[in-house]
């Protein structure tokens, strides 16, 4: 035989048949045969050994890569290389363990594992590195401040968003994103409670800060007013004591003019009663000497008035009722002064 041929074939289906061109060959030796079978894993070398016993550089086929070749049993009759009257029949089988001997079904199902482990192993390490300084943030408590829950969800659409950017993740990408943000949700929600009692705090603070100011420009406010106010009584205390001190002096000097006057009258007067005791008429030096008393009795008088009777008196209605006020607003306890 120039190349070996299927011996068994083992269909798609399980199954295996004879070929029947493989069985005419056998038949057809007259020979005593040698056969040398082998067996075992995938992959080892097999077919490889066999053309070496055939002393062929090729003759069963061997495979190339990792996928296995031989399928079912193949045989090669050869002349036996050391004895003549000899046929070597050689048998190569096809190797254990091989996946592709697998159903369908299994195969499909080992398949189907495999992307969804590979899947979640290539996810997992993506959302893991993406998630590395979101994860630095939480321990170094970046987000535990007013406005960190917002932060925080801005830099979480960031790793979503690197992660649906990234290909070649598989048929498990959508799954493991969903788990990580289950994960972080819960992250999430005590981020937020801490965030909205911070901000809470903070605002009370910052009331209470107001508050106190507002209280300090409300009594500056006061200081101020109460300030002006000092200021103006004391102008107007000035001004009130100039009018009164005014208003006494010009009294004063009416009253000296009344009393200059009134003593001339006595003077004018005595001379006419002298006159009139000189001429006998006692009945007018009577009435003259009651003028002049009169006279002195209104001398003596003014100087015994007080400056405010003698305001009634000189000043009446709203004048006097000005300086009275005036008089009261400075000595509002003490009796009227005398102004003598
Ligand atoms: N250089 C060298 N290559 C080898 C040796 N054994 C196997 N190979 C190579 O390894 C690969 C696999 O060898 P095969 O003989 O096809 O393996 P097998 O056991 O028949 O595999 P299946 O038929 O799939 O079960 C082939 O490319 C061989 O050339 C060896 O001893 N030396
Ligand atoms: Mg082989």
């Amino acid at each position: 035989m120039e190349h070996p041929i299927c011996l068994i074939e083992n269909l798609e289906t399980g199954d295996l048949v004879v070929n029947p061109e493989a069985e005419r060959i056998l038949t057809e030796i007259n020979q005593p045969v040698v056969v040398v079978a082998i067996v075992g894993k995938y992959r080892t070398g097999k077919s490889y050994l066999m053309n070496k016993l055939a002393g062929k550089s090729n003759g069963f086929a061997l495979g190339s890569t990792i996928q296995s070749k031989t399928k079912g049993i193949w045989m090669w009759c050869l002349p036996h290389p050391k004895k003549p009257e000899y046929t070597l029949v050689l048998l190569d089988t096809e190797g254990l363990g091989d996946v592709e001997k697998q159903s369908l079904a299994q195969k499909t199902e080992i398949y189907y594992q495999r992307n969804v482990d590979e899947s979640i192993r290539i996810c997992n390490a993506l959302i893991q590195d993406l998630n590395g300084p979101l994860e630095t943030g939480i321990k170094e408590e970046k987000y535990s401040k007013p406005g960190g829950h917002r932060l925080f969800q801005q830099e979480l659409s960031r790793v979503i968003e690197a992660y649906n950017g990234c290909l070649g993740k598989g048929i498990k990408a959508a799954d493991v994103l969903q788990e990580f943000l289950q994960e972080k949700e819960k992250t999430g929600a005590m981020i937020l409670q801490t965030d909205q009692s911070l901000t809470e705090h903070e605002k009370k603070i910052a009331e209470q800060k107001a508050k106190v100011e507002a209280e300090e420009r409300e009594k500056l406010i006061i200081e101020e007013k109460n300030q002006r106010l000092q200021e103006t009584i004391e102008l107007e205390k000035k001004s009130r004591e100039e009018q009164l001190r005014l208003l006494h002096q010009k009294y004063e000097q009416e009253k000296q003019k009344m009393k200059e006057e009134n003593e001339w009258m006595i003077q004018e007067r005595q001379k006419e009663m002298e006159q009139m005791m000189k001429e006998g008429m006692s009945h007018k030096s009577d009435m003259l000497q009651e003028e002049i008393q009169n006279l002195q009795r209104q001398n003596e008088a003014t100087n015994q008035e007080s400056t405010s009777d003698a305001f009634d008196a000189a000043l009446p209605g709203v004048l006097g009722t000005l300086v009275k006020k005036l008089l009261s607003d400075l000595y509002p306890s003490k009796k009227k002064p005398n102004v003598q």
